[in-house]
């Protein structure tokens, strides 16, 4: 009974300090992320912020939302990423995990970019906003090391399945939580995730010609996304091995580069 009053007592003063932060409007809306891009266009700007640049494979982005005045919006969204490649145009998968409405000016939304911008052609990310259009041009680059593995099935020769890269970020000598997400092409602009596949996983340090013990082969939580352990046993060069296989068929043999010190 004492720690649930101190938890109200808790709740209330961080439910306080909230509120006074609010009197300012321009206080809604608080990020330590980089701003990429900004555009005003038919009364509203749109300014994204993310980690990074953009880059080929999944992205996280915070969308700002503002009249011309400044004053942070909420509503309804929808936000559709698209290329133009000179005869034709295509979308990309992307997550919306607050929805279809934003509050207090701020949205966010997670693109996988499926290719980098280039002479093959040009990103923008089509918003729009309580049925107002807002196009933001983006520029997207391939990493390093690939985040994001496309390939066609095994199996049937024509589903083309990409296989994205999310964590570990930042990996360390032991054991890291793995998670992956899962998407296929349906169509120029449908690109639905991938649920009830399996993965078999297994790391190899190619210089040295080895594996590790006590890995977990990622498996599906929700949305297409497969979370499971990857154990490093050392710094250096890794690749991460996967098999994906749908009922009990391979569909494909995707893996990752990693490099850390
Ligand atoms: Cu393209």
């Amino acid at each position: 009974m004492k720690a649930i009053k101190s938890i109200f007592i808790l709740l209330a003063i961080v439910f306080v300090s909230a509120c006074s932060d609010s009197d300012d409007p321009q206080l809604g809306f608080e990020t330590d992320l980089t701003e990429i891009n900004s555009i005003t266009e038919n009364g509203l700007k749109v300014t994204l912020f993310a980690s990074e640049d953009f880059f080929v494979g999944y992205n996280n982005i915070t969308a700002k939302i503002e009249d011309e005045n400044g004053n942070l919006l909420s509503g309804d969204i929808v936000v559709t990423p698209m290329m133009d490649m000179m005869t034709m145009s295509h979308s990309s998968p992307i997550e919306f995990p607050d929805g279809t409405t934003f509050q207090d000016g701020s949205f966010n939304f997670s693109p996988v970019f499926v290719m980098p911008s280039g002479e093959m052609g040009s990103w923008s990310i089509k918003f729009s906003i309580n049925e107002t259009e807002v196009t933001v041009p983006v520029e997207v680059s391939a990493p390093e090391k690939a985040r994001l593995v496309s390939f066609m099935s095994m199996m049937d020769e024509t589903t083309k399945y990409f296989v994205a890269y999310i964590d570990p970020k930042d990996p360390q000598v032991g054991q890291n939580d793995l998670e992956i997400a899962v998407f296929k092409k349906q169509s120029m602009m449908e690109w639905p995730a991938v649920t009830g596949m399996e993965f078999e996983l297994e790391p190899w340090m190619v210089s040295m010609d080895h594996g590790s013990p006590n890995n977990v082969a990622p498996a599906h939580t929700e949305n297409g996304h497969y979370k499971g352990t990857v154990n490093f046993t050392m710094t250096g060069d890794w690749q991460i091995r996967l098999t994906m296989k749908d009922n009990g068929n391979t569909c494909g043999t995707p893996y990752f580069d990693i490099y850390f010190q």
